[in-house]
Parts: C-alpha cells; sequence; structure tokens
C-alpha cells in the first residue's frame, strides 16, 4: 500500500490516548475516534470504514464483531490482558503490543517501589517537608532493611530479568517462578508459586495479568512469606486478592507491601490507602516521556507495518500467524 493510500484507512482511537501517538497517526491515517471502547457507540461509518485499532486496551469480542473489516488492534502496552486476543485470533484479527521498550523502565520503577517500602522513603519525606524533622527530630529508624533479604520473582520474563539484574548489583539471592525454567538462568527455579514464597522473604510479582495468574497471589501464598515478608506487586493487580492482602497486612502475616497495580483501577481499596504499611504509585511503571514516546512509535510503527508492508513487527504470541488480507 502506498503512503496515499494509507492516508485513507480508518484507525480508530477510543478515548483519550498519547499525544505522540496521536499526532504519527493523523500524519499517515485517518484517525476516527469513540469516547470509550464500547461497541454500542459504533456508528455505521465506524462498522464500515475502521480497519485498525490503537488502544490502551479494553478491546473486547463486541467491539470486534461490531467492526468486520477490523484487521489489527495496536495494543499500547506491553500487557494485553484486557484484548480478548482468543476471539481476535478466531476471527483472524492480528494483536500487537509494545514490548523491550520499556522493559528497563519498569524495571528501575519496580527498584524504586521495592526501596520505598522496605525503607519507608516516602513517610520519611513526608517527615521532612510537613516540619516534623524540626519539630520532633529524627524520623524513626525503618523496620525493615533489604540487608539480608532473598528476592522471588513471580514471572522471569523481560521485566523480571532486569529486575533480577538490578538486584544481584544490590548482592541479594534472587530465585523464581514461571509455568517453565528459563535455560540457562543461575537463579533457583520453583515449579510453584508457593514454593517460591516459602523460599524467598521478598516477592516481586511481575506477571501477566489473564485468567492463569487470577488472584494467584493469595492467603496461603503470603503466609508462605512469613512475618518478615515483602510483597510488590508492578505487574497487574489482578493477580493478587487484594481482600487476602489488604488482612494479612493488617494482622502481621507480612510486613509490608509495595503496590504500582490494582485490581481494579483506579479504584483503590480503602483498606490498602489505610493501611501505615503499603507504597502505593498510581500504575506509573513505564510513565516517563522517555519511554512512553518509544512505546507510542513501536505502537504505531506496528499500524504502518501492517497497513504498508502486511507484517506485524511485535505480535502477541497468539496471533503470531495472522495475516494480512491484502
Ligand atoms: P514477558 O516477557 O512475557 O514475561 C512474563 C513472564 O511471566 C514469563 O516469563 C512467563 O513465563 C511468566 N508467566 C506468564 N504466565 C504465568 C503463569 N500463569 N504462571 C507463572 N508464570 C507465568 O512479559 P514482560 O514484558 O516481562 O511484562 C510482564 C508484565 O508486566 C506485563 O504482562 C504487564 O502486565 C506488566 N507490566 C506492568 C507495567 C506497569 O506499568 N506496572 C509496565 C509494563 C508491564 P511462562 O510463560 O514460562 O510461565
Ligand atoms: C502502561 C503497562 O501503563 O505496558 C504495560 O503493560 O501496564 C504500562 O506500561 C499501560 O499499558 C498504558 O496504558
Amino acid at each position: 500500500m502506498t503512503e496515499a493510500e494509507q492516508q485513507t484507512v480508518a484507525i480508530l482511537v477510543p478515548g483519550q490516548f498519547n499525544d505522540h501517538a496521536v499526532g504519527r497517526i493523523d500524519r499517515t491515517f485517518s484517525r476516527v475516534g469513540i469516547e470509550r471502547p464500547d461497541a454500542s457507540l459504533v456508528t455505521d461509518e465506524l462498522r464500515r470504514s475502521v480497519r485498525g485499532i490503537a488502544a490502551f486496551g479494553g478491546i473486547n469480542a463486541a467491539l470486534m464483531d461490531a467492526l468486520p473489516n477490523l484487521e489489527i488492534i495496536a495494543n499500547f502496552g506491553v500487557g494485553y490482558d484486557s484484548v480478548d486476543v482468543r476471539h481476535a485470533a478466531q476471527r483472524g484479527i492480528m494483536v500487537t503490543n509494545t514490548p523491550d521498550v520499556l522493559t528497563e523502565e519498569v524495571a528501575d520503577t519496580a527498584l524504586g517501589l521495592l526501596i520505598n517500602t522496605v525503607r519507608d522513603l516516602p513517610r520519611a519525606e513526608t517527615w521532612l517537608r510537613d516540619g516534623s524533622w524540626k519539630r520532633k527530630g529524627n524520623y524513626p529508624l525503618s523496620r525493615l532493611t533489604l540487608r539480608g533479604r532473598s528476592v522471588g520473582i513471580f514471572g522471569m520474563g523481560r521485566i523480571g530479568l532486569a529486575i533480577a539484574r538490578r538486584l544481584e548489583a544490590f548482592g541479594l539471592p534472587i530465585a523464581y517462578h514461571n509455568r517453565r525454567q528459563v535455560e540457562g538462568l543461575p537463579y533457583d527455579y520453583h515449579q510453584t508459586l508457593k514454593g517460591l514464597a516459602e523460599a524467598v522473604d521478598t516477592l516481586i510479582s511481575v506477571a501477566p495479568g489473564g485468567a492463569s495468574t487470577e488472584k494467584a497471589v493469595n492467603a496461603e501464598i503470603l503466609s508462605a512469606l512469613g512475618a518478615d515478608g515483602v510483597f510488590v506487586n508492578i505487574g497487574r493487580g489482578s493477580t493478587v486478592d487484594e481482600a487476602a492482602l489488604a488482612a494479612a497486612l493488617a494482622d502481621g502475616t507480612i510486613a509490608a507491601a509495595g503496590l504500582d497495580v490494582f485490581a481494579d483501577e483506579p479504584n483503590v481499596p480503602q483498606a490498602l490507602l489505610a493501611a501505615p504499611n503499603t507504597s502505593l504509585l498510581p500504575h506509573v511503571g513505564s510513565a516517563s516521556e522517555h519511554t512512553r514516546r518509544a512505546m507510542a512509535d513501536l505502537c504505531v510503527d506496528n499500524l504502518v507495518s501492517w497497513f504498508s508492508r502486511g507484517k506485524a513487527l511485535t505480535p502477541v504470541p497468539e496471533t503470531e500467524k495472522v495475516k494480512a488480507q491484502s
């Protein structure tokens, strides 16, 4: 397809989207919008014209079926648990995501969140800012430390590995759980999440969302982590039983938790907000201008490559074999 032909291709962008991605889509394709990704908002014109979607996820089967000419969904993000990929594969729709370009940024955030959680740094900063340092003296010593800890990573993929490399530099022993052992890794592998939680006192979850990880971090896992246990989640909120986590933090089953992701964002359970032993972030793992721009470029590059050469750059495994029709 020539550049002039591409400019007639309708790309649906539901809701607010990344500015850099929107600018590139506007220069390359014909952008159309709806308020949110909802099949009931699809007009006859959109039904007829839309061939691609660029979105933050949230694309269900009904929306795909409302768009009979849809060929590709370019997901802005590496995690694509909110796209019904099984339905996309059945319908022959390509789904792409944004791996690698955010790996180091998210790993940096994970380490920041771990240190904030263990050393209580956000509350120490508040102590300085609200005048407590002058009025009351030094901030109390942190009960917890990274020294002597052993860390388990739930989800030793691209980001898990980048976190592990950083933890090595911190001098901490590392173990992990995946469904499959990663060949050639020097870290202890555990076949079950429970086995991993029993072996470590610090658990970092960077596993994807979806049915296979739903509430995997439950009361049993938290209890296995133990009273000095620290849980950090930079993956997806759906992987945690949040009620069990709040209970474990309140009754001393574990010592502290650092969370960047939640089951029902932006709604954060009151019990986690109120707990004195949580450090909470509003899903900012990849949220720097630098990294979001790289994600935007990869998201749009997938659309450009699909419509100009019939090939996606970073297809998700479930739709790897989907072929372009034209
Ligand atoms: P990845 O390379 O695909 O790694 C995912 C790892 O999880 C794989 O090693 C996989 O190994 C393991 N895994 C998947 N399902 C599992 C299961 N049911 N049980 C045990 N292990 C399982 O993905 P990535 O690039 O590292 O990204 C990981 C996730 O981080 C994303 O899916 C996303 O949800 C999250 N994320 C969050 C942020 C943020 O802002 N907080 C930013 C980026 C990404 P096996 O297949 O062998 O099980
Ligand atoms: C983004 C993410 O916050 O890539 C992911 O899976 O969770 C984050 O990088 C998100 O995708 C942007 O909405």
